[in-house]
């Protein structure tokens, strides 16, 4: 088949073969995450219309209470992966613990778990700046049929069967990786079909983007101080551009496409780092290296580490190759 203008679920299906494991079930959780990606998207993109359409916590033209985007965010996309039977187990940043799906239930042979953040970046939803859903996809470890545990969840990055995130941006892409490389996929919203637009996505091996909140560089550790000094020294092919818009999945697409550096480090407010690892870090480090970036704590792989809690936090440094090792020599140089 042509590739152009090929859409998402013939992708799916084109490239099921791919992955030796599936009996279609991870085609058909990717196909889940589509709708539910349509059925946000539609209500983010009414986010503007908070004064018309009232605010969290109000009751709506359809007598419904209004509720905050990332909260809704998150209901569907549970109601979506649960209503259809295709996962054991689903762990979200808006909840505290993780969620068992009718595993008592023995037709629950499902062998799948989710851990997302459904509405990354949800603070820039009143400025009307790009907010992003993160996906990662494992499969479990303990018995089909029984009910998940912890364990199932709390799995090292490098265990990921696919990962992905979805960009409400000035168009709605969703971009996954089943460990055959990255490609990203734009919603015609008049047809509500997402097409295949950025096929083979890479980063570039080096780039001159680097994206940190440096409002915080006072309490960054010395080796990231003095890679941002580093960043901004006449020299060679620096200065860099910094450009930060706080939302990941923004800064991790735009410097995906023109090579960069996103850094959330370690400081005195986040001492272990902002970003949780199970549904932020470790899908984006999936992506990165399928895209022949890197993701890294400042001393090593993101996917290396052993994780001891469903929302804990780590440093990450990722993006274009070069750049993180970059920076990694910095940190291991701090002085
Ligand atoms: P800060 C959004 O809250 C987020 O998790 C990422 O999407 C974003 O890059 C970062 O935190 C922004 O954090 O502290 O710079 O506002």
């Amino acid at each position: 088949m042509s590739h152009t203008n090929q859409t998402l679920g013939e992708f799916i299906i084109e490239n099921q073969s791919e992955f030796k494991y599936s009996s279609g079930e991870l085609s058909r959780l990717i196909n889940s995450i589509r709708l539910a990606a349509k059925v946000v998207n539609h209500e983010v993109n009414k986010a503007g219309l908070v004064d018309i359409l009232g605010a969290a916590g109000d009751i709506n033209a359809q007598g419904e209470d209004q509720q905050k985007l990332d909260v809704y965010a998150n209901q569907k996309f549970i109601q979506t992966l649960t209503k259809r039977n295709i996962v054991c187990g689903i762990a979200s940043e808006e909840e505290d613990d993780f969620i068992s799906i009718n595993s008592q239930d023995e037709q629950n042979q499902n062998k799948y778990v989710v851990l997302i953040d459904p509405l990354d970046g949800s603070s820039n939803i009143d400025v009307n700046v790009s907010v992003g859903t993160i996906f990662s996809i494992y499969r479990r470890v303990t018995p089909v049929g029984t009910p998940v545990v912890l364990e199932d969840f709390l799995q090292k990055g490098n265990k990921q069967v696919a990962a992905g995130y979805i960009v409400y941006g000035t168009s709605t892409m969703i971009v996954y990786t089943t460990g055959h490389g990255v490609n990203g996929f734009t919603l015609n919203p008049a047809i509500g079909t997402f097409y295949l637009s950025h096929p083979n996505m890479r980063f570039p091996e080096t780039g001159q983007i680097y994206s940190v909140n440096e409002g915080n560089y006072v309490h960054f550790p010395q080796g990231v101080k003095n890679y941002i000094k580093y960043c901004q020294e006449e020299e060679d092919d620096r200065p860099y551009t910094s450009r930060y818009i706080g939302s990941l999945v923004s800064d991790f697409h735009r410097n995906m496409i023109k090579g960069g550096i996103y850094l959330y480090p370690q400081s005195s407010k986040y001492p272990d780092g902002k970003l949780r690892l199970l549904y932020e870090c470790n899908p984006m480090a999936f992506l990165a290296e399928q895209a022949h970036g890197l993701a890294s704590d400042g001393y090593g792989r993101i996917m290396e580490i052993e994780p001891t809690a469903l929302h804990q936090r780590v440093p990450l440094f990722c993006g274009s190759r070069k750049m993180v090792q970059m920076l990694e020599k910095f940190m291991a140089t701090e002085v």
